[in-house]
C-alpha cells in the first residue's frame, strides 16, 4: 500500500465546523477523532449552539460569522500553516464566501479541502439551512479537493431529484462522477444502499484521477442516528492525512462508523445525544498507528 502525498510531520488540520454543546456532532466529533487519529487539529466554530438543530426544541444559536475571517487572519499573521481544511455545519449564508476565502488563504503545495457539503438528511433541509445557503454550499463545493455528502445533499448540489433508494450501481457512479465533475478529485457519498441487497448499508466512492469506483457495504442498523455524517466525514479525513487513499479510508470509515452505531443501539436510548463512538477510538487510533508503521 503506496503512502500518498502528506508526510506524518506535517499533517494538520483545520477544522471548521459548529460546537453544539449537548447531541454529539461536528466539533464534538471531528476533535476527539481527529486527534486520536494522530491529527493536530486547530478549530474554526462557524457557530456555537446549546444542542445540534435535529430533535432539540427552543436551542440557543449564537452565529460567529463575523468573528471568522479575523480569527483566520489573526493565524496568518502568526505564520500558521495547515496542511488541509475540513468544513462542515455552516451558520450563515455569509459564512460561504468566507470559508472559500479561508481555503484560498492557506491553500499550499499538498494541501487538501475537505467538504461535508452539510445541508440536510433524508430528503429535507436542515432547519437553519435555507435554499440561498444550500445554493452556496453547492458552490463551494468547487473549491473543494475531496466531498463527502449524503444523497440529499447531492441532490440538492447537482440540481437533480432526491432519491431516497435503494439504488442501481451505475445510478450512484454517475452521482459521484458528476460530483468531481464539478472540480473536487474525490467523491465519497453515504448512506447507500444497493437494489437486491437492502440488508446491507454503507458508502461510496470515486477518485476521477483513477475513474475508479467502490462501495463499502455493512449489515444494515435501523434507525436514524444523528452525527453519524460527521463520525464518517471526520474518519475519512483523518484516514487521508495518514496517507490512506480514498478506497482505504472509505473502508476505514465506513467500519467505524458501523461500530459505533451498534454501540449507540445498545447504550444510548436517545439518538438525538449523538453516536456513542468514544469507546471505539482505541481501535480507530490503533488502526491508524498500525497503517503509519507500513510502508
Ligand atoms: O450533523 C450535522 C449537524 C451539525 N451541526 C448542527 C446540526 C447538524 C444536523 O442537524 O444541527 C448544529
Amino acid at each position: 500500500m503506496a503512502k500518498e502525498t502528506i508526510k506524518y510531520k506535517e499533517m494538520n488540520t483545520l477544522a471548521i465546523h459548529d460546537i453544539s454543546g449537548v447531541g454529539k456532532c461536528s466539533l464534538t466529533v471531528a476533535l476527539p477523532v481527529l486527534s486520536a487519529c494522530g491529527v493536530e487539529t486547530a478549530v474554526l466554530p462557524t457557530a456555537v449552539l446549546s444542542t445540534h438543530t435535529g430533535g432539540f426544541k427552543d436551542y440557543v444559536f449564537v452565529d460567529l460569522t463575523d468573528e471568522m475571517l479575523p480569527f483566520a487572519e489573526h493565524w496568518k499573521n502568526e505564520n500558521c500553516s495547515f496542511s488541509s481544511v475540513y468544513t462542515g455545519f455552516l451558520g450563515s449564508v455569509g459564512q460561504i464566501e468566507i470559508v472559500e476565502k479561508i481555503i484560498k488563504m492557506f491553500r499550499k503545495d499538498g494541501f487538501v479541502a475537505f467538504v461535508d457539503p452539510v445541508m440536510g438528511d433524508n430528503g429535507k433541509l436542515y432547519p437553519t439551512y435555507t435554499d440561498e445557503m444550500a445554493e452556496g454550499v453547492s458552490r463551494l463545493v468547487k473549491s473543494a479537493d475531496i466531498v463527502l455528502p449524503n444523497m440529499t445533499e447531492a441532490s440538492r448540489i447537482l440540481g437533480i431529484p432526491y432519491n431516497g433508494g435503494p439504488y442501481e450501481e451505475a445510478y450512484v457512479i454517475d452521482v459521484l462522477k458528476r460530483l468531481c465533475a464539478l472540480g473536487p478529485k474525490k467523491a465519497v457519498l453515504t448512506g447507500i444502499t444497493l437494489i437486491g441487497d437492502e440488508g446491507r448499508l454503507g458508502s461510496a466512492c470515486y477518485d476521477a484521477t483513477l475513474d475508479k469506483a467502490e462501495f463499502t457495504l455493512l449489515e444494515r442498523i435501523d434507525g436514524y442516528f444523528h452525527g453519524t455524517g460527521d463520525l464518517f466525514g471526520s474518519t475519512v479525513t483523518a484516514a487521508v492525512l495518514n496517507g490512506m487513499n480514498i478506497f482505504e479510508a472509505t473502508v476505514i470509515a465506513t467500519e467505524y462508523t458501523w461500530r459505533s452505531i451498534v454501540s449507540t443501539k445498545e447504550h444510548q436510548p436517545d439518538y438525538k445525544f449523538g453516536p456513542k463512538f468514544e469507546v471505539h477510538l482505541p481501535w480507530l487510533g490503533a488502526e491508524m498507528e498500525k497503517y503509519r508503521g507500513m510502508d
